[in-house]
């Protein structure tokens, strides 16, 4: 198996915090994106452009974080079960997954979007964009009241696409401020599956600094 990815990519990080926590083998094949040279080869091995991109022991190519999650959830029986076997709890962490990627992974790229850009019609829309993102840690507040990860007792797929999400937002927002979040916060720092992700994030970023990788 095959994994190509970033590691700045938040996508990539939700990935990689399953395959940690599923203890799965994989070659890792880093992406730089913004490279012309390594983007058209990786375009024409998969004209979509997009990381993550899983390739399976077969040769089959999947995308999208959340089905690649699921797709080696089935196939390796190691590690921690990412999507629950009952039903109504598979469909709500299905559901509070796809809710981190909408209102708050992808909020969270328009944020950085817009800071790059300067101009008051900006200042407006970074304003509104960072109260969708208040709004929507309240509603995990709310939703960890009772709750040790986000759909119960076992972490699934919705803590492998909340993790790198936190972890992006924790300078600008104050996750502090907020009980059960921030006890959750800490919590997942704890993770060795996350901290591993963590370090190479860091390790990343500091390349990105000194100018030695491009950033994506
Ligand atoms: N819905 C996709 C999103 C993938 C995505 O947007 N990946 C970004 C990096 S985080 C990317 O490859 N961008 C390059 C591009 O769009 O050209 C997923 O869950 O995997």
């Amino acid at each position: 198996m095959e994994l190509f990815y970033h590691p700045l990519s938040r996508y990539s990080q939700k990935v990689l915090v399953a395959l940690y926590e599923k203890q799965a083998n994989f070659y890792p094949r880093i992406i730089e994106l913004t490279d012309p040279f390594s983007r058209k080869e990786f375009c024409q091995f998969y004209p979509p452009g997009k990381v993550p991109l899983l390739k399976t022991k077969t040769g089959k190519l999947i995308p999208e974080s959340s089905i690649i999650i699921e797709y080696v959830d089935n196939e390796f029986s190691t590690g921690t079960r990412l999507l629950p076997k009952e039903q109504n709890l598979a469909l709500d962490t299905r559901l509070q997954d796809r809710l981190i990627d909408n209102d708050f992974s992808n909020i969270l790229f328009e944020l950085e979007h817009q800071k790059l850009e300067s101009g008051d019609k900006n200042q407006i829309r970074i304003k509104q964009l960072e109260n969708d993102i208040n709004r929507f840690l309240e509603y995990l507040d709310t939703l960890l009241e009772d709750k040790h990860w986000l759909c119960g007792d076992s972490l699934t797929l919705a803590d492998c696409a909340l993790f790198p999400c936190l972890y992006c937002a924790q300078n600008h927002f104050k996750i502090f401020e907020y009980d059960n979040l921030d006890r959750y916060w800490h919590q997942a720092q704890l993770r060795g599956a996350f901290q591993q992700v963590t370090e190479e994030v860091d390790l990343a970023q500091i390349e990105v600094l000194s100018g030695r990788r491009p950033i994506p």
